[in-house]
C-alpha cells in the first residue's frame, strides 16, 4: 500500500488564499484540512475546501479529449483532438480575419497560473479583437475607476481590515463569498477582532445578509442607488468642511471638481431614490469622517449595475476625501512579491506612468468601446448572430461558462449554435462546453501547483505562497500550460508538432525581454542567455514565476541581493511567506501620467449627467431582481460535488413577506419571473431579509441542459437566472453587464 502523505497547498476556489493541509496515499486525496500553519489563514477554511477531494474523484469530469464525430461529442485522443482543431481553425482564420475568432476566459483562470501566464500567449498568437472574460460581468468598473485615478488595472485599494475602526461595506457579503477584491482568509474571525476593538461595521445591501447579522449597521438600499448614496456623503463631507486629505492633499488634483459636482447630491436629494432618509446618510458621513481610521469598500452589488463606474469611484473619492487613503487602518495599496503592475516601471521616475487608455477599438455591432482590449461579455451572443463582414464564427472558451454567467444566456446559447467552431479548455461538460467541437480537459487543481500571482496583489497583508501539485498529471492528462502553447502554435499556423520547448523558451525570454525594458529594472544591462540559465532547469510557469519573484520588490535581483526572494526560497516556505502589514505606498505606487491621483477623471465625470437623471426618474413601483452567492457554491461549476448540494435546492427567489402577500406567492410554491430579456420559474422563499420591492436568484444554476454531463448538478439544477438580464444593459465605461436592479414581473403560478 502506497504511504500517507501530507502536503501543504493553498487552495484554488476563492479569492481568500486559505492554506490547506492535504493528505494523499497514491493518487487518492484521504482528507483535506485548514493549514494551522498557514502565515495568512491561520486553519481557516470554508466548506468548499474539501470539494477539492471530489472534484479529484468526480467520474463526471473529463479526462481525454473529446471531438464531435456525426453530431456526437466522442472521446479522442489529444493528437486527433489537436489535429481536428489545427484542420479547422486557421482555416477559419484565413478565409474570414484573425477577429472572427473570439475568446472568453473564466474566472478559475484567474486562480490558475496557466491562466495567468499562458492565456496571453494565445491572445497574441491569435491577434483577435473579439476577446471576452468574466471581468465584464464582475470587476470590471472597479477596474476602470482605479485605471483612472492610480494608473494601472489592478491598482485597488484594499480595505485594511485588520487595523481599521470603521469599515462602510456596499453591495459585498464576505461571510459567504470569503471576499473579493480583499483577499482575507477568514473574514468572520476579522470582522468580529473589528468590532472587539471598538471599530464599527456598516453594512449597505438590499438584503439583510450574513454579513450585515454581524455589524452594527445595515441599511437596505434600493438596487443601483449606492452612487447616490456616496455622493450625498461627499455632498456632506463638502458642505460641513469635513474634507480632510491630509497627507494626500499634495498628491491629488480635482478635489474641487468633484466636491462642485456632489452639490446637486444633497442627503435629501437622494434619499427617497436610495431608501434611505436623509439624517442617516448625514450621519453615516460624519462618522466616517470622525472615525481616527476607517474604509470604504463595495464589491460585486456595487459593480454589476447601472453606475457601476460611478459606485466603484466614488467608494475611493470617500476614501480620498476622508485621508484614509494609503493610510494604515483606511484603504491601502498592496506590495505584492510578484506580477504587481504598479510596483514596475520606471524606476528613475517613480510614482508616475502611461496610466490607461481605453476606446482604441470599438465592437462591430453595437460599437462600444474596448476597456483593457475586451469587450463586453455581453456583446458575445450578438457579435456571433449578426450576420455580416466581421461575424465571430469561431469561439475558444478556457475556464468559462458563458451560458450560465453572461446575460441573455438564452441568446448566447442559441448563437452557440450556430459557429462554424467551438473549442473549450475545461474541467466538465457544461451548459457551454456541450456546444464544443472539440473539448481539451485540464487537470484536476491538485495536479497543478499554485501561486496567486492576482489575489496577493489584493490582498489585506504582503504574502507569497507557492504550492507544489500535489497529485501526480493522471495518465493521458497534459499540463494547461502546455494545452494553451499547442493552441497558440496553431492559432499563430505553426501547426499541431510545434516544438512546445522551444515555444516555451521563446515566452520565458520576451518577460526577460520584457522586465530589462524599464528604465532602472533590477535586471537591466544583464545578459537575457545568463538569466535564463539562472532559471534552468524549470519550465512552464514555475520559470517564469521565478522570474517574477526574482525580479519583484522583495526578490534577489538574480544575485544582487542573495537573501531575498526566490521559487527555491517559496519552497523552502510550505506555509507560506509573510512580507508583513501593508504600508503608505503614496506617491510611489502611482503610475497616471500626471503622477498625481486623479479624483476627477474627464470620462467619470462626464458621466454623472447620468447618476444625476437618475434622481428625478419615477420609480414605477415594479419589482427589481438581484444576484446573491451561496456559501456551497461557486458560480456554476461546484454544483457536481455532493456534499455542497445536498439537503434542501438553494436556487430559489427571495421574495418579501408583504410582496409575497400582494402577489399571492407563497413558501414554497413556485413563481414565473419575466424581464425584456425572458422568462423563468423559480421556487419561492419568503424572508423578510430581503428589502420590499426587490426579489433575488442566485446565478449559475440551471444544469437541465442537454448533452452537458454534470449528473449530480442535474439532480439539482435550478434555473439560470442570467436568462432574465437584458444584455444591452450595460455599465456605460466599463462595459460591465447590469445583473443587479433589473425590472422584473413576478406572478403567482
Ligand atoms: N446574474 C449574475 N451573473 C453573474 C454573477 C452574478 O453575481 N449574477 N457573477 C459573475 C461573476 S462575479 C463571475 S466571476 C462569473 C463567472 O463566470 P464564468 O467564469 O464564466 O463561470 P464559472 O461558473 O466560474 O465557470 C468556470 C468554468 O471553468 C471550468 N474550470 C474550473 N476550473 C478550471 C481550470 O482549472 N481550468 C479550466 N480550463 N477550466 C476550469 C468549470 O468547469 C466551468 O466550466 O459569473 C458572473 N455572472
Ligand atoms: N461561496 C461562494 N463564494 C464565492 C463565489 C460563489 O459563487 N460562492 N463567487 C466568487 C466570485 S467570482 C466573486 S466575484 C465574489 C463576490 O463576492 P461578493 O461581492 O462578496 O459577493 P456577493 O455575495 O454576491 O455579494 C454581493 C451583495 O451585493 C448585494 N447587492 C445586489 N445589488 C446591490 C446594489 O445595487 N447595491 C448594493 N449595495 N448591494 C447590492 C447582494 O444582495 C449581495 O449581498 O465571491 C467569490 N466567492
Ligand atoms: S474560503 Fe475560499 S480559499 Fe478558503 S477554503 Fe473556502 S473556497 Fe478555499
Ligand atoms: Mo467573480
Amino acid at each position: 500500500m502506497d504511504e500517507l502523505r501530507t502536503h501543504h497547498r493553498t487552495c484554488p476556489f476563492c479569492e481568500a488564499t486559505c492554506g490547506l493541509q492535504v493528505q494523499t496515499r497514491g493518487r487518492e486525496v484521504v482528507s483535506v484540512r485548514g493549514d494551522a500553519d498557514d502565515v495568512f489563514s491561520h486553519g481557516y477554511i470554508c466548506p468548499k475546501a474539501t470539494a477539492l477531494e471530489y472534484l479529484a474523484q468526480d467520474p463526471d469530469r473529463l479526462r481525454t479529449p473529446m471531438v464531435r464525430r456525426d453530431g456526437v461529442l466522442t472521446e479522442a485522443t489529444w493528437e486527433e483532438a489537436l489535429a481536428e482543431i489545427d484542420a479547422r481553425l486557421p482555416a477559419i482564420i484565413a478565409e474570414h480575419g484573425r477577429d472572427a475568432v473570439a475568446i472568453y476566459m473564466g474566472n478559475p483562470g484567474v486562480h490558475n497560473l496557466s491562466g495567468l501566464l499562458y492565456n496571453t500567449v494565445l491572445l497574441r498568437a491569435l491577434g483577435s479583437r473579439n476577446v471576452y472574460s468574466a471581468s465584464t460581468v464582475d470587476q470590471m468598473p472597479k477596474q476602470v475607476s482605479v485605471g483612472l485615478m492610480f494608473g494601472t488595472m489592478l491598482s485597488v485599494p484594499i480595505p485594511d481590515v485588520d487595523r481599521t475602526d470603521h469599515l462602510l461595506v456596499l453591495g459585498a457579503n464576505p461571510l459567504v463569498s470569503n471576499g473579493s477584491l480583499l483577499t482575507a482568509p477568514d473574514m468572520r474571525g476579522r470582522l468580529r477582532a473589528l468590532r472587539e476593538r471598538g471599530g464599527k461595521l456598516v453594512v449597505v445591501d438590499p438584503v439583510h445578509t450574513r454579513t450585515a447579522q454581524i455589524a452594527d449597521e445595515h441599511h437596505f438600499v434600493r438596487p443601483g442607488a449606492d452612487a447616490l448614496l456616496l455622493f450625498a456623503m461627499v455632498n456632506v463631507l463638502a458642505t460641513e468642511g469635513r474634507v480632510d486629505l491630509g497627507r494626500l492633499a499634495d498628491h491629488t488634483a480635482g478635489v474641487d471638481v468633484v466636491t462642485a459636482l456632489a452639490a446637486d447630491f444633497t442627503p435629501e436629494a437622494v434619499a427617497s431614490a436610495c431608501g434611505i432618509p436623509a439624517d442617516t446618510i448625514r450621519r453615516m458621513a460624519r462618522e466616517l469622517a470622525d472615525a481616527e481610521r476607517a474604509a470604504v469598500y463595495g464589491r460585486v452589488g456595487s459593480c454589476t449595475q447601472e453606475f457601476g463606474t460611478l459606485t466603484s469611484w466614488l467608494v475611493d473619492v470617500l476614501n480620498v476625501l476622508t485621508g484614509n487613503l494609503d493610510r494604515e487602518g483606511g484603504a491601502m495599496f498592496t506590495l505584492a512579491a510578484a506580477g504587481q503592475r504598479n510596483s514596475q516601471g520606471d524606476r528613475e521616475r517613480p510614482g508616475r506612468g502611461k496610466g490607461v487608455r481605453f476606446g482604441r477599438w470599438a465592437s462591430r455591432v453595437r460599437g462600444v468601446p474596448e476597456v483593457y482590449g475586451e469587450f463586453p461579455a455581453a456583446c458575445l451572443a450578438e457579435e456571433i448572430d449578426t450576420p455580416g463582414d466581421g461575424r465571430v464564427r469561431a469561439l475558444i472558451t478556457i475556464a468559462g461558462n458563458p451560458a450560465l454567467s453572461t446575460p441573455d444566456a438564452g441568446r448566447l446559447d442559441q448563437a452557440m449554435r450556430g459557429l462554424d467552431l467551438t473549442i473549450c479548455v475545461d474541467l466538465y461538460l457544461n451548459e457551454t462546453t456541450r456546444h464544443a467541437d472539440v473539448v481539451l480537459p485540464v487537470p484536476d487543481p491538485l495536479q497543478r501547483s499554485h501561486y496567486d500571482l492576482a489575489f496577493a496583489q489584493l490582498a489585506v497583508r504582503n504574502v507569497a505562497n507557492y504550492s507544489p501539485a500535489v497529485l501526480e498529471l493522471a495518465d493521458g492528462m497534459r499540463h494547461e500550460w502546455e494545452t494553451m502553447l499547442r493552441l497558440a502554435a496553431i492559432a499563430g499556423g505553426q501547426g499541431a508538432d510545434a516544438d512546445l520547448g522551444a515555444l516555451d523558451e521563446f515566452v520565458a525570454r520576451t518577460l526577460i525581454g520584457l522586465e530589462q525594458s524599464v528604465p532602472g529594472a533590477p535586471v537591466a544591462g544583464r545578459d537575457p542567455d545568463e538569466l535564463l540559465a539562472a532559471l534552468a532547469p524549470r519550465v512552464g510557469p514555475e520559470r517564469l514565476l521565478d522570474l517574477l519573484l526574482r525580479v519583484g520588490p522583495y526578490g534577489d535581483h538574480f544575485g544582487d541581493r542573495p537573501d531575498r526572494l526566490t521559487l527555491d526560497r517559496l519552497l523552502a516556505n510550505p506555509h507560506g511567506v509573510d512580507l508583513g502589514p501593508l504600508r503608505p505606498r503614496i506617491p510611489e505606487v502611482l503610475r497616471t501620467p500626471s503622477g498625481m491621483i486623479e479624483l476627477a477623471p474627464e470620462s467619470i465625470v462626464a458621466d454623472v449627467a447620468r447618476l444625476r437623471a437618475a434622481l428625478t426618474r419615477r420609480s414605477n413601483g415594479g419589482m427589481v431582481l438581484i444576484g446573491r452567492r451561496q456559501l456551497r457554491s461557486n458560480n456554476s461549476w461546484m454544483h457536481n460535488l455532493a456534499p455542497l448540494v445536498k439537503g434542501r435546492d438553494s436556487c430559489t427567489m427571495l421574495v418579501h413577506p408583504d410582496d409575497a402577500a400582494r402577489l399571492g406567492l407563497v413558501d414554497g410554491g413556485f413563481a414565473k419571473v419575466s424581464s425584456t430579456a425572458g422568462t423563468v420559474q423559480v421556487p419561492v422563499e419568503v424572508s423578510d431579509s430581503i428589502m420590499l420591492g426587490v426579489v433575488s436568484i442566485p446565478h449559475g444554476w440551471g444544469h437541465d441542459a442537454d448533452g452537458a454531463r454534470m449528473t449530480v448538478a442535474a439532480g439539482h439544477a435550478g434555473v439560470n437566472s442570467n436568462v432574465l438580464a437584458d444584455g444591452s444593459q450595460l455599465d456605460p465605461l466599463s462595459g460591465n453587464a447590469v445583473l443587479n436592479g433589473i425590472p422584473v414581473e413576478v406572478a403567482a403560478i
